[in-house]
């Protein structure tokens, strides 16, 4: 019995204790960004992060072909909590934990991308969408993140 009870007692500690548990971030309200992708651009076209904040960036692609972002410095230098793959009424398809290198989106579909950014300093590089042809056609992008 008392066994229970402290098994009770940790499990309520646990969980009410802010920082414990893997899902500890869900807590936090994240700073929405939507990036939308079109023939043959980025809007916005330049992304602004700051380290340590938690932010859930829609990728949404507007456009009538499959775009990609790919944006190295971006992946490198942030945690990935998770990537939310939504259906056409923005429910949960499919949850994706780890690193992500670069995405590619069909037409008209959308994710979510959870992350926080961490940088030593301010770091600077390029979002473009690698599929022949469209960074020539203009997609391309700054990715900035600070301090
Ligand atoms: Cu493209």
């Amino acid at each position: 019995m008392k066994k229970v009870f402290i098994t009770i007692l940790l499990f309520l500690l646990v969980s009410v204790t802010p920082g414990f548990g893997e899902d500890s971030h869900s807590e936090e309200e994240p700073i929405n960004v939507l990036l939308t992708l079109d023939e043959y651009r980025f809007l916005p076209e330049e992304l602004e992060f700051e380290s340590g904040k938690l932010y859930r960036l829609t990728i949404y692609n507007e456009g009538k072909m499959t775009h990609e972002l790919d944006a190295p410095d971006l992946s490198a230098h942030v945690f990935t909590k998770k990537i939310v793959v939504l259906d056409d009424s923005g429910n949960m398809i499919a949850e994706i934990k780890g690193k992500p290198r670069e995405v590619e989106l069909a037409p008209g579909k959308s994710l979510e991308w959870w992350f926080v950014p961490f940088v030593g300093d301010t770091e600077e590089g390029e979002m473009v969408c690698d599929i022949p042809g469209h960074r020539a056609f203009g997609m391309k992008g700054r990715v900035l993140i600070k301090r």
